[in-house]
């Protein structure tokens, strides 16, 4: 039986990435001097890794051979993380970040219904409450377990025993929302049924072991298109 329904954040909620997170950390990066930027196209790359430090980090270690390795921990990673997370809010606060097709009358209906939300997000805490102070409402979320809660980010599949943990369900209860390779496979990895909205930066991404995977979770005048998988599954 369907007792709860488990949000990933971005690129399942809203469109956070391109522009937004992406756009965050280039000005973050103009407003410390550093001549970074990160295109729509290297930015694609960047995604592989799963979290702003460590996508810093990363961008530091491949791209900048003249710095000296860093320590994902570093006060230079974590100062200009904060940095872009502030930009980043600013932007949600502008209402440049909409919800995708059907999140809010999902999340009004599971409501109605009397089905548990809860959110599971590689993304630091701020940004994840800021985005759902500025679209749904972060009291309709039981858990929000976002970042650093968890030593091990997506695709381990940490997050998700944390939120099973806290809400104390089976994982044959829950169904989860995600719109990525990396999601899915924490998902998958803790026993959980998955959908999988794909966006622009997910689409060509490998999801077999999703129960179904849908362009977006649609609207009366935008319905979804259905990718694989059926909702008979
Ligand atoms: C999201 C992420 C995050 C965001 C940036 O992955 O990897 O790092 O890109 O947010 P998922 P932060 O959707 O799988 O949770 O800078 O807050 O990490
Ligand atoms: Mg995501």
């Amino acid at each position: 039986q369907l007792q709860a329904l488990i949000f990933d954040v971005d690129g399942t909620l809203a469109n956070t990435e391109r522009d937004g997170h992406r756009v965050a950390f280039n000005q973050a990066f103009a407003e410390k001097g550093l001549d970074w930027h990160w295109s729509v196209e290297l930015y694609a790359d960047l995604l592989t890794v799963a979290g702003g430090k460590e996508r810093i980090k990363y961008h530091i270690d491949r791209y900048q051979p003249t710095l000296p390795t860093t320590d994902s921990m570093s006060d230079f990673i974590i100062n200009l993380h904060q940095l872009k997370n502030q930009y980043y809010q600013a932007l949600l606060k502008q209402g440049a970040i909409p919800l995708r097709p059907g999140v809010k009358r999902i999340v009004t209906e599971a409501r109605k219904q009397g089905i548990r939300l809860a959110i599971a997000t590689t993304s630091a805490l701020s940004n994840a409450t800021a985005l759902l102070e500025n679209t749904l409402d972060p009291n309709w979320f039981e858990v929000i377990a976002a970042g650093d809660i968890v030593p091990q980010k997506k695709p381990a599949p940490d997050i998700y025993y944390y939120v099973l943990a806290k809400m104390n369900l089976a994982g044959s209860n829950c169904l989860v929302f995600e719109d990525s390779h990396h999601g899915l496979q924490a998902a998958t990895k803790a026993g959980l049924k998955t959908i999988v909205t794909v966006n622009n930066y997910t689409e060509k991404q490998n999801f077999d072991e999703a129960v179904l995977v849908v362009n977006h979770l649609g609207e009366s005048d935008n319905p979804t298109k259905f990718i694989q998988g059926s909702i008979a599954n």
